[in-house]
């Protein structure tokens, strides 16, 4: 969106952040419209640091200038500073509300530290195990789904809540990780609801657009423990034939090279130059 003079909501983030994701969806749910400012990897704009001095983290939000930090934070603010516009996102009942946000805490404390273990993982075994955490976190989840959702679509019920932005966000990474580490997490027959609510989850209006931006990121293994991570960047103003082409409607940006010796890092280039349009094609 075109940087606005007067627009008093403002998000400071990064497309291919999870955590930015949640108060995206968020804002979407409630049809608050917003400029998002786009933060540099490896940069943090004096705003940012001006606006989130403890943790330097995006996403952080502005509204009327005031900032909020910390994404589940955001959520609930969304949810409180905006109750007229669309559904609540957390539910009415205390009990409920206090399971919703045990969930979500549970999303942040035990499942994405497994998740982030497992990219880190150097060894097989390591890897094993560490996967084998996140499939053990994702079962307790898919039993939660059960009782939160009360045999509707999504955890917050018959429409996305509090649990689902909070998991959801993560369901672009959990497809790199899929392909990285030939795991398959959310497997249709061992968890069935969880495997169709993030179908619905990312065919949802508030969240399509931005889910399918986050599936182009682009992770490479380029030897058995060397793993290079590249986000194509998709203008979201280029048309569709532009797309199909590639070339000049993605802008290549380089953003964690871990280990990789400059012979690799150039192999992992060339394969994001035949990845995209394969990644382009399939989630279209
Ligand atoms: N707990 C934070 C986590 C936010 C976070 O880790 N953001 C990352 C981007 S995905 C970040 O800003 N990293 C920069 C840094 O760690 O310095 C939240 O939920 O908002």
């Amino acid at each position: 969106m075109a940087a606005a003079e007067g627009i008093e909501v403002k998000l400071i983030g990064a497309w291919p952040s999870p955590f930015v994701l949640r108060a995206r969806i968020a804002l979407n749910l409630k049809g608050v419209e917003y400029e998002f400012l786009q933060e540099k990897f490896g940069e943090k704009s004096e705003l940012l640091l001006r606006s989130n001095p403890v943790y330097k983290k995006i996403p952080v939000l502005l509204h009327h200038g005031k900032p909020i930090c910390e994404s589940m934070i955001i959520v609930e603010y969304v949810d409180e500073a905006w109750p007229a516009a669309g559904r609540a996102i957390l539910p009415a009942d205390p009990y409920e509300r206090a399971l919703h946000r045990f969930w979500a805490a549970y999303v942040d404390d035990k499942l994405n530290p497994s998740g982030a273990a497992l990219s880190k993982a150097q060894t097989e075994e390591a890897k094993v195990e560490a996967a084998g955490q996140v499939i053990a976190g994702l079962k307790l989840l898919e039993e939660a789904f059960g009782r939160l959702s009360k045999g509707e679509g999504f955890f917050g019920g018959d429409d996305i809540g509090y649990v689902d932005i909070a998991l959801g966000c993560f369901l672009g990474w959990l497809k790199v990780m899929e392909k990285t580490s030939g795991v398959k997490f959310i497997d249709e027959e061992k968890m069935p609801l969880l495997a169709r609510w993030a179908e619905r989850f990312c065919a949802h209006e508030a969240v399509k657009a931005r889910i399918v931006t986050l599936w182009v990121a682009i992770v490479v293994m380029v030897s058995d423990n060397d793993m290079v991570i590249s986000f194509v960047d998709v203008d979201s103003n280029i048309d569709d034939e532009e797309k199909e082409k590639g070339g000049k409607a993605f802008a290549l940006a380089p953003h964690h090279s871990v280990s990789s010796p400059s012979s690799k890092a150039a192999l992992h280039l060339h394969q994001c130059q035949r990845m995209k349009m394969k990644q382009v094609r399939h989630i279209r």
